[in-house]
């Protein structure tokens, strides 16, 4: 590991984790976050937002029994969209003023460690940083070819036709923001529901262009190492729902960008 991912960083760090069905892949991300908490991040924090989960989701989190984890559960499956409500809600009732926000995927895909250079990044004048798997550095391993075919058509879409300075990867769900930024969000499209508005996986993009509305805000991004090959379970992304949201996102931001999206 490079000494500058050892420098150690006292900001507060909420990092969400929407998780369904994620009881083997929860262990071993949970002790690389607590790695990081120990090497790098003494301030990060997690909260799970395990949706319904029909296997030990939530058990792990009680069993880990570490004041940094809370748990926050939904009575049912309500989707991924609707756990990064819940998240974002939470996480920016409880960050100070100056507080950070992240989410990554809990499938053991995403590495906390690299919060390190994504701080770093954000600290030099961001407002939101993407761990992407388009900068220069980025390594990607196991992933299926029409999963990465669907990433880089997402990419060139979104870079084409909604571009925003600074940003390549609008599908990753690896991100840091500043709390500041989630509140504004929050404050002028009214509510949670209305800044996501999104059902599926394209919530995730449906953020990215309504944070870049925001008059302002600056998007970084740092490479990401994305180990799909360490994820446990299969993929609970519907590659052609997927394909059909973000097409109907894509046009609904470039016919009204001035617009909030939700009032369309
Ligand atoms: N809360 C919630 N999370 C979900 C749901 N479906 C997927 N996820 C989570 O969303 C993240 C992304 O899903 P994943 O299967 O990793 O998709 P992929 O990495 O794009 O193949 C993971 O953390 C999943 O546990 C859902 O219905 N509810
Ligand atoms: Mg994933």
């Amino acid at each position: 590991m490079p000494s500058c991912y050892k420098l150690m960083r006292n900001e507060k760090i909420i990092l969400i984790l929407p998780a369904y069905n994620e009881e083997e892949a929860l262990p071993p991300l949970l002790q690389a976050v607590a790695e990081t908490r120990q090497n790098a991040l003494p301030n990060l924090t997690v909260t799970v937002i395990d949706d319904g989960s029909q296997d030990n989701t939530a058990q792990v989190v009680r069993d880990l029994n570490q004041d940094w984890c809370k748990l926050i559960q939904h009575p049912k499956n309500m989707g991924l969209a609707q756990a990064m409500r819940t998240g974002i809600a939470h996480a920016v009732a409880a960050s100070p003023e100056d507080g950070l926000i992240a989410a990554m995927d809990a499938d053991n895909s995403h590495q906390p460690h690299e919060l390190s250079l994504m701080l770093e990044k954000l600290n030099a004048g961001y407002d939101v940083v993407i761990a992407s798997r388009f900068q220069p550095g980025a390594r990607m391993a196991g992933i299926p070819p029409h999963r990465q075919l669907f990433s880089i058509g997402v990419s060139v879409l979104f870079q084409t036709f909604t571009p925003i300075k600074g940003v390549k990867d609008f599908s990753c769900g690896y991100r840091l923001y500043r709390a500041g930024i989630l509140r504004r969000a929050l404050n002028d499209w009214g509510s949670i529901d209305n800044f996501v508005t999104e059902q599926g996986f394209s919530c995730m993009t449906e953020i990215i262009l309504k944070l870049s509305q925001l008059p302002n805000a600056k998007f970084g991004e740092t490479p990401m190492d994305l180990r799909y090959d360490r994820k446990p379970t299969a993929t609970k992304m519907k590659v052609w729902q997927n394909i059909q949201d973000m097409w109907r996102l894509m046009w609904r931001h470039r016919l009204s960008p001035q617009k909030k999206i939700s009032d369309q």
